[in-house]
């Protein structure tokens, strides 16, 4: 056991705290037998490469970390008690007047329990219900004490511990992962200065423009309430139905049709603080900004036809993902960026940066890196942290202020709002994962379920009895930019506002051929399942005023003739920036690594059992996770007589389930699995998910029985299937090529 904990940096502060039975990796996680082509036994290890784990924080660095022990609760040689602290003698009957009687009314311990099961539910969030989280730290690059006094940013490589929630918007809690949605990223900071929340979406921009519209958005995108349904899906009726009569959404509705909406894992998405924010600094000065989280595995999205399949063979695809890497010590990596600018510059700017459905192309003002974020901790209690996790907008610091994009100012009262009914009191601030790491000291006093012991009879200032005490902080607590406003008070949208094509172009005319293409494919696709032909008809011509052929390849795939364009809110020729290269996902290749990304090696008996070896370790070796899929679990017989394990079988771990596929050679292999319709069916969808495939020798055969072109369809090479002789012609090529982006040279139309 020591020697396990010095040797795998599996989560070492977890290990730390209750030894070996903190690990548990999800039944066979990274796990691999001690030497495939040797053993016929499969070891429960965590193995993580030698490349993976940088930046790990030394054990016991992450303060917060600290602070939760107060309330872990570990019961490994524990008495079964009450909730009282009443030892338990039988967990398995209920007290009873006579075996075969009633239950007695005195059954304490049984209403206890059953009490106590009847509300462990509490209501899921009303947007956001799926989500997964990670602890883990900030690290600051330079101190940016010119810019603002946020204390997370006012030293070089001060870390600053954080909590952050990943999600989805539409489905319910128990939704599936890979839906064509929206991601939220949502980050708490638990600074020296109290908490932050930088509570963004993978997307930089939203839907609408004032927050009066928000109730209207959720409603219409949610299940249909006559009949609740369809479930973490936006391709329904009341949904296109709003956002076509809403052209501010046309530049969010491209990016939510583009792959970004069907992430690979939640580790290789960005995320965007959206609003415009204000930085402030000790001498009152401000700037505006926006903040930019960078993957440092790079941008990578799924194909649909791969996310509708995944909904079904594994629902929690990107839970299960975020949890295993970092239980294997691949932890996940983004780059903080700011975009900074004046109040002068932004009048400037021919959009409004007060409005959420505009972006700043990066050509206009850069984003700088300052700083890196580091996930290197899984929760210990879904529930008490991922669920209980109360993110709000209005948690803000001395040296950020917001700005007044009506979006934000509404999203500043709802999210402390939803915490009350969903955590059940004004209190929800301190539960453990919520509590800031800064004492907290007010007369805020009782409510439900108050956890803190207020002492003295003072509860109100001034006071004299008291001293005074807690005093207020003056210069050194949070003061609001005094921003100078003279305004009527309206109910109304300045006038860029009304702009609501400009950057849904500039989004279209920035994708690469392929991601066009995947958008027109995602509109289609949602619109075909909408029933009103009105509606389609809608939002088409809301696209007519995007791009000619966008709207045409949509049209044509819903069978209508192109609509007249929708018309304008304004007269105004609002220009149209040139292509922004980073509002491609190609801009994002990531940094090459395997970074957990999972390779099946397909094996039968007469597998050529060293090429498998050699393929197995050169994976392992770069941080990705081979596994070895027979055609049922068990031994396989290796042509040297050796016996390996498979790991998975074909049957229950379809393709979707893995990055790639390697077929390694030996005759009888190709023949076995030639005879399985399942493996062919494997092979088809790594074809067509557009996946790197390495066949080597005999199993060459296999591509062909599967109906697997040789060639792209103008007759040049493939540059991702890779069909050679000998493993060295192709193994460094393979293992590159898993760590790259996926190339869609592959993909035809129709598919
Ligand atoms: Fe949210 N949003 N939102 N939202 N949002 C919530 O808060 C709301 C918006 C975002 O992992 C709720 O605690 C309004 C933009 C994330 O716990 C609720 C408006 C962006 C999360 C709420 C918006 C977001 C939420 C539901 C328009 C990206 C999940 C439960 C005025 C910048 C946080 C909860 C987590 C959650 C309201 C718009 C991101 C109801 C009123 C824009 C990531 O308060």
């Amino acid at each position: 056991t020591d020697q396990l904990s010095a040797s795998i940096p599996h989560n070492p502060s977890k290990a730390e705290e209750y030894g070996e039975a903190a690990r548990c990796p999800y039944t066979g996680a990274f796990s691999l037998p001690d030497s495939p082509a040797a053993t016929s036994s499969t070891v429960n290890e965590t193995v993580a490469s030698p490349k993976t784990g940088e930046g790990k924080a030394p054990a016991g660095e992450n303060r917060m970390k600290g602070d939760l022990d107060r309330v872990r609760v570990d019961s490994a040689g524990q008495m079964l008690t009450t909730n009282q602290g009443v030892n338990v003698a039988s967990n398995q009957d209920s007290l009873k007047i006579g075996l075969r009687g009633p239950t007695a009314m005195e059954d304490f311990i049984l209403r206890e329990k059953l009490t106590h099961f009847d509300h462990e539910r509490i209501p899921e969030r009303v947007v956001h219900a799926r989500g997964s989280a990670a602890h883990g730290y900030f690290e600051n690059y330079k101190p940016l004490t010119d810019l603002t006094k946020a204390a997370p940013f006012n030293e070089a490589g001060k870390q600053t511990p954080v909590f952050v929630r990943f999600s989805t918007v539409a489905g319910e809690r128990g939704s599936m992962d890979t839906a064509r949605d929206v991601r939220g990223f949502a980050v708490k900071f638990y600074t020296d200065a109290g908490n932050w929340d930088l509570v963004g979406n993978n997307i930089p921009v939203f839907f609408i423009q004032d927050a009066m519209k928000f109730p209207d958005l959720v409603h219409a995108v949610k299940p249909e309430p006559h009949f609740g349904m369809p479930q973490a899906s936006s391709a329904h009726d009341t949904y296109w139905d709003f956002v076509s009569l809403m052209p501010e959404s046309t530049h969010m509705l491209l990016w939510q049709m583009s792959d970004r909406a069907i992430p690979r894992s939640y580790r290789m998405m960005q995320g965007f603080g959206v609003h415009t924010f204000r930085l402030v600094n000790d001498k009152n000065e401000s700037v505006f900004c926006k903040f930019h989280w960078t993957p440092v595995a790079g941008v990578h999205s799924l194909v649909w036809d791969e996310a509708v399949k995944l909904g079904g063979a594994d629902p929690d695809f990107h839970r299960r993902d975020l949890w295993e890497a970092i239980e294997a010590g691949a932890y996940p990596e983004w780059e903080l960026g700011v975009q900074v600018f004046t109040e002068a510059q932004a009048e400037e700017f021919s959009f409004d940066v007060l409005d959420p459905t505009k972006l700043i192309p990066e050509e206009m003002v850069p984003v700088t890196p300052i700083g890196k974020m580091v996930l290197n901790r899984n929760p210990d209690n879904f529930f008490a942290e991922t669920e209980q996790v109360a993110f709000c907008t209005a948690h803000i610091i001395p040296g950020i202020d917001f700005s007044n994009d009506p979006l934000l100012q509404g999203r500043i009262h709802s999210y402390l709002d939803t915490q009350i009914s969903r955590l059940g009191g004004v209190n929800f601030h301190e539960l453990p994962i919520n509590a800031p790491l800064k004492p907290v000291h007010n007369n805020q006093r009782d409510g439900m379920h108050r956890q803190s012991i207020p002492r003295g009879r003072v509860a109100y200032e001034p006071n004299s009895l008291a001293g005074g005490c807690p005093f207020q902080a003056g210069m050194q607590g949070f003061t609001s930019f005094p921003e100078t406003i003279t305004e009527d008070k309206v109910r109304g949208r300045p006038e860029k506002f009304a702009d609501h094509y400009s950057q849904a172009r500039l989004f279209w005319i920035s994708q690469s051929p392929a991601e066009q293409q995947h958008i027109i494919n995602a509109f289609r696709f949602e619109l075909t399942r909408v029933q009103t032909q009105a509606i389609r008809e809608r939002v088409v011509s809301l696209l007519v005023n995007v791009d000619e052929e966008l709207a045409a390849g949509v049209a044509a795939g819903l069978g209508i003739a192109l609509p007249e364009a929708a018309p304008l809110a304004s007269s105004t020729d609002f220009p149209v920036p040139p292509p922004s290269t980073a509002l491609s996902e190609q801009h994002f290749p990531g940094n090459g690594m395997l970074l957990g990304r999972r390779v099946a090696i397909l094996v039968a008996d007469g597998v050529d059992g060293d090429s498998v070896q050699t393929l197995y370790d050169a994976i392992l070796a770069e941080g990705g996770v081979p596994r070895l899929l027979g055609l049922q679990l068990g031994p396989v017989k290796a042509d040297s007589g050796a016996a390996l394990d498979a790991e998975g079988s074909i049957e229950t771990m379809p393709s979707v389930l893995f990055d790639a596929v390697a077929l390694p050679d030996g005759k009888l292999v190709a023949e076995n699995l030639a005879a399985s319709g399942q493996t062919l069916e494997f092979l088809r969808d790594q074809y067509r998910h557009c996946k790197p495939m390495l066949a080597i020798g005999a199993s060459q055969q296999l591509l062909q029985t599967a109906g697997i072109p040789e060639t792209l369809v103008d007759g040049s090479p493939d540059p991702t299937l890779l069909a050679v002789n000998a493993l060295e012609d192709a193994l460094q090529n393979f293992v590159q090529l898993v760590g790259s982006p996926r190339s869609f040279a592959r993909e035809t139309d129709p598919p």
